[in-house]
């Protein structure tokens, strides 16, 4: 039998917020922070909405989050019993991750005996915009007890507030926040409603920005009072009324019953999991933090839109202004493609509709075609700023060129479009704005080259690669190679349209034989690094000659550990310490560039010479040592990542600005290392295949991945795989 649940069984004020991000529960939509249900702003709870922003002055532009209808305190004999104010004699916390359901059980000693809190909630699969919570209350005394539960309007924000007004008003016994936003003047509606069997008397209670229902009961001994609660949320970038639409979904779904919405719920996770579940047999714990993952991958993946991605870090809140990042196409993407193709499809269709923004972004340094957003918002506005850092000496802002050289973004798109077409076979979608996409990524990359004085070599200067830790070097080999890629992917599209009256129909007006004869020149004349000293490539020109420590004399060298190690005057500048794969992650995206001993030759100098500083870092080491044959070395590395949202110890804080939350990159990175490393899946003359590398102590995975529409059932051991079709 297996075990989802998580558990926290003890209440720990250190532990409030990462366990909010452990806790978390969403459906795309929506993310809710698992906190606890009388937190208020200072604890971070969060209902944090996806693909709507908002910007107040000169502050970050962030994602908001709705008033939160699941704020609930109770008052015992006129006393208020919540956490952290009153000492629990025991508390529990626990996640069903099968089911995205989140439970607590409290108990409060009082001066006439003890009183229970129970309480689970979820975001519903079955209709993402609804919330339902049960909520219990018992006593083993006839306890004179308030349970005050409604809206709280006063939400937590990082560069808000957000909402000019937050206005609850009652409707019957409907509770409906109207709260409008700064900047674009959206209203976010959130409706609620409860319902109990207890005689009870109800009042209301209004409190700055928070609107409580008032239910008043005398318990019978150890008799539980259970509130049972459904919300609705609806913005005006769903319908034009979200109000009246949020009432009466609340409304309807409070005939429907708590216990038939939470059916409909589980169901839908039964089926996601049906598609997405990883077993491994040996390795009960690998197992658990794997699923746990692919839960965090599940919770935030846009089901109800067509074009809609991810952020960094999910839905766990405004950490990284909510914005869409590399992240999502070189990290999450597999996962979905494996497991859930129409989703793949979404989040590509969000690059596709936010091109216009990325060509608007390349014009703006003078260069043409798609140069797409670092960190990527609603139609493609780059909400990266100029200073992304501060210094930690002087407090001021440090300039960090993370939006002007990470041009590596614009071919993570084009591979994760090509990626796309290649496994689902779905070819509509270069028909839908792909096509389009991919030519104006080649014709930034054209556009961005430089020619080296007297010779014949194309180069990219003043670049920023995965490592960010080393501003503005030339020729990244991970940049180089991608943009070769997204060369000769967009010169064989226009070579298509010879043959393909609807591509040539798109490509217009273009003359598309001198570009295709042009991203072909540009292919065998841009710089490609080969492996030099000691079968090594070099990550960058130049790079051999810095500095060559190790991570734990440039951290010595720190002078407060909060300092920054990257750009003009950090610590691993000017020397080979990186933060996060860069030429390794070049190796995993094409293996087949060299051999699997110069790739291993690669790992190995390059590891020891990485802090690992990002959550993205771990899983590209990991799936490489799998692909060169080193399954036990590829190990710690699927754990640190399958780990790094359950066990928590990311970066929570810079200075008084939070930055913690989910990690759901490392989380498909973990997913991308178990199916693409250990099991070693892969496509070969169109069909799917397994070269396994199992670490030691695994027996068995058996997982289902989709290929060309098709869905196959594969179990792998030591000795093989067997890979089926799936029979319904
Ligand atoms: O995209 C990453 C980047 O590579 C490192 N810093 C954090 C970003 C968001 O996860």
């Amino acid at each position: 039998m297996k075990n989802w649940i998580i558990k926290e069984e003890w209440f720990n004020n250190q532990e409030i917020t990462a366990n909010e991000n452990r806790f978390l529960c969403g459906n795309g939509y929506l993310g809710i922070r698992g906190a606890l249900e009388e937190f208020q702003k200072e604890k971070l709870p969060a209902v944090n909405l996806s693909g709507i922003y908002d910007r107040v002055g000169d502050g970050w532009r962030e994602p908001l989050n709705a008033p939160n209808p699941l704020y609930t305190r109770i008052k015992v004999d006129g006393e208020y019993y919540f956490l952290p104010e009153k000492e629990p004699v025991s508390h529990i916390q626990e996640l069903d991750f099968r089911h995205g359901i989140v439970r607590r059980l409290t108990t409060f000693r009082t001066k006439r005996g003890c009183v229970t809190v129970e309480a689970e909630h979820f975001a519903s699969m079955a209709d993402c915009h609804l919330i339902g919570m049960r909520y219990t209350v018992t006593a083993d005394f006839h306890a004179d007890i308030e349970i005050h539960t409604g809206i709280d309007g006063d939400v937590w924000d990082i560069h808000g507030p957000h909402y000019d007004e937050v206005v609850i008003r009652q409707k019957d016994m409907c509770l409906v926040a109207d709260a409008v936003t700064h900047e674009n003047r959206e209203h976010v509606c959130v409706a609620e409603r409860y319902r109990t069997q207890a005689p009870h008397e109800h009042k209301t209670k209004e409190e700055e920005r928070r609107a409580l229902h008032r239910i008043c009961v005398v318990t019978d001994i150890n008799k539980p009072v259970v509130i049972e609660k459904m919300a609705a949320v609806y913005t005006t970038k769903d319908c034009n009324d979200p109000e009246k639409v949020s009432e009466k979904s609340v409304t309807d779904s409070m005939e429907a019953g708590y216990e038939e919405l939470l059916k409909r719920h589980t169901a839908c996770w039964e089926r996601l999991w049906d598609t997405s579940e990883v077993e491994i047999e040996g390795d009960a714990e690998a197992e658990k933090e794997l699923n746990y993952s692919i839960y965090h991958l599940l919770s935030i993946a846009p089901y109800h839109a067509g074009s809609q991605s991810i952020p960094a870090r999910g839905l766990s809140g405004q950490t990284y202004k909510g914005a869409v990042f590399w992240d999502t196409e070189m990290f999450m993407l597999d996962f979905f493609l494996n497991t859930q193709p129409k989703v793949a499809r979404t989040l590509l269709k969000y690059r596709i509709d936010t091109l216009a923004g990325a060509e608007k972004k390349a014009k703006g340094y003078g260069y043409e075609g798609a140069f797409y957003a670092w960190e990527s918002q609603e139609g493609g506005y780059d909400a990266c700023s100029d200073y992304n850092v501060t210094d930690v000496f002087t407090n001021r802002p440090m300039r960090t060129y993370f939006k002007d050289k990470q041009i590596h973004i614009s071919g993570a798109v084009v591979y994760g479009l090509i990626h796309y077409v290649n496994l689902t076979g779905d070819t509509s979608i270069l028909y839908e704005g792909g096509a389009e996409t991919i030519v104006s990524c080649a014709r930034f990359y054209d556009s961005r080259m430089s020619e080296r004085v007297h010779s014949e070599v194309y180069e990219l200067r003043d670049v920023i690669g995965p490592d960010e830790y080393h501003e503005r070097v030339n020729n990244n080999s991970y940049t180089n190679r991608l943009a070769l890629f997204v060369l000769r992917e967009a010169a064989k599209l226009l070579s298509r349209s010879k043959e393909d009256k609807k591509l040539a129909e798109i490509f217009g007006e273009m003359d598309c034989e001198a570009w295709e004869g042009r991203f072909n020149e540009d292919a065998e004349k841009l710089l490609q690094k080969k492996p030099v000293k000691n079968n090594v490539i070099e990550q960058f020109d130049g790079y051999f000659q810095l500095e060559d420590t190790t991570v734990d004399t440039v951290r010595s060298r720190l002078l407060n550990e909060k300092e920054y190690w990257g750009g003009a005057y950090g610590v691993a500048s000017d020397t080979q310490i990186i933060k996060q794969a860069d030429v390794v992650t070049q190796l995993v995206m094409f293996p087949d560039d060299f051999s699997r001993e110069t790739a291993w030759d690669n790992w190995g100098y390059y590891e020891p010479r990485t802090e690992h500083g990002s959550s993205l870092s771990a899983c590209m080491y990991g799936i490489l040592a799998c692909i060169c044959g080193h399954p036990n070395a590829a190990y710690p590395f699927f754990r640190k990542s399958a780990g790094a949202d359950l066990k928590g110890g990311g970066k929570e804080w810079a200075g008084t600005v939070y930055i913690g939350g989910t990690h759901p990159a490392a989380a498909g990175g973990a997913y991308m290392t178990a199916i693409k490393g250990f099991a070693g899946i892969t496509i070969e003359d169109g069909q799917v295949k397994a070269y396994p590398h199992l670490p030691d102590g695994w027996k068995k995975m058996r997982f289902s991945v989709f290929y060309q529409g098709e869905r196959y059932e594969v179990v792998v051991t030591s000795d093989g795989a067997e890979i089926k079709k799936y029979e319904m």
